[in-house]
Formats: C-alpha cells, structure tokens, sequence
C-alpha cells in the first residue's frame, strides 16, 4: 500500500518576501507560485506547505511531520546555519528529508557554506532557482514508494 501521509513542504524566514527579495539571488517567483508548482508536482499526493519567520513554529512543523507525514523538503533559510534545536527535531524524524536551497549556498558567502541541517538530510538541492521544489516534490515521491 502506498504511503498516502502528507508530504511536509516547510520555509523559513524572509521566504515569505520571495519574488521582491534580493530578485538577482532569488528570482521573482513568489512562494504562493511554488506552492502551486509543488500541488501540480505532487499529482494527488497530499502535502502540508507552510512558511514562517519563526524557529518555534517551524519546530512544531517538524514535529507534526514526525507523526503525521510521509517525507519533508525543506528550505530553513537562515536557521539552515544557526539551528541545533531544527536539526534536533529533524533528527527524530524516519522518513526522508531533502534540504532545499533556492540558491548554491556554497557560491555565496561562508556564513551560508555551513548546514547543520545537512548533518541529517537524506539529500540536499541547492541552486536549481525556484523549480528545486517540484524537483524535490518528484524525488521525494520516489523516496516515499521506494
Ligand atoms: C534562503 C535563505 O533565506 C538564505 O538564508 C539561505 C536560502 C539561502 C535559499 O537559497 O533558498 O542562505
């Protein structure tokens, strides 16, 4: 029986501003389109799509998917560097993990070069613009069904 639990599709901070935010690193596609590129992507999947500027929410997030969900992707903007208490609770989490980057992180400046949250991803995208999500939405499936 394939496994039907949501895919967890989770943003950190300042990805709420994409389509304005620094354009020349980011693109102009907003997270609302991503969000409709991951639906089409998931073709009946169900996913949980959420974005927050905060680290606790996020945590939370991790933690439904911990019960809840079949696979996560996601992008932890800045807290992807700071955060030992989001590769904690990704840690307790069994199924697959992608870390996504819209942009190469490690073509920018060293404070994006080290992840913490690489320390648990099954696999890590970075610099494949905006389209990464529905890539990581297809790979993850497979992950899934594997
Ligand atoms: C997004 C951010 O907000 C930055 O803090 C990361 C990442 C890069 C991205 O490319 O999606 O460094």
């Amino acid at each position: 029986m394939a496994d039907t639990k949501p895919i967890y599709i989770l943003n950190g901070p300042n990805l709420n501003r994409l389509g304005k935010r620094e354009p020349e690193i980011y693109g102009t596609t907003t997270l609302v389109e991503i969000e409709g590129w991951c639906m089409e992507a998931a073709s009946g999947h169900p996913i949980r799509f959420h974005q927050t500027n905060s680290e606790e929410k996020l945590i939370e997030w991790v933690h439904e998917a911990i019960d809840e969900g079949a696979g996560i992707i996601i992008n932890p903007a800045a807290f992807t560097f700071t955060s030992i208490a989001l590769l904690d609770a990704l840690k307790m989490f069994k199924g697959p993990i992608i870390e996504l980057h819209i942009s190469n992180v490690h073509r920018r400046e060293p404070i994006y070069h080290r992840s913490y949250v690489s320390m648990t991803a099954t696999a890590v995208m970075a610099g494949f613009t905006a389209k990464g999500y529905p890539m990581a939405v297809r790979a993850i499936k497979d992950m899934i069904s594997a």
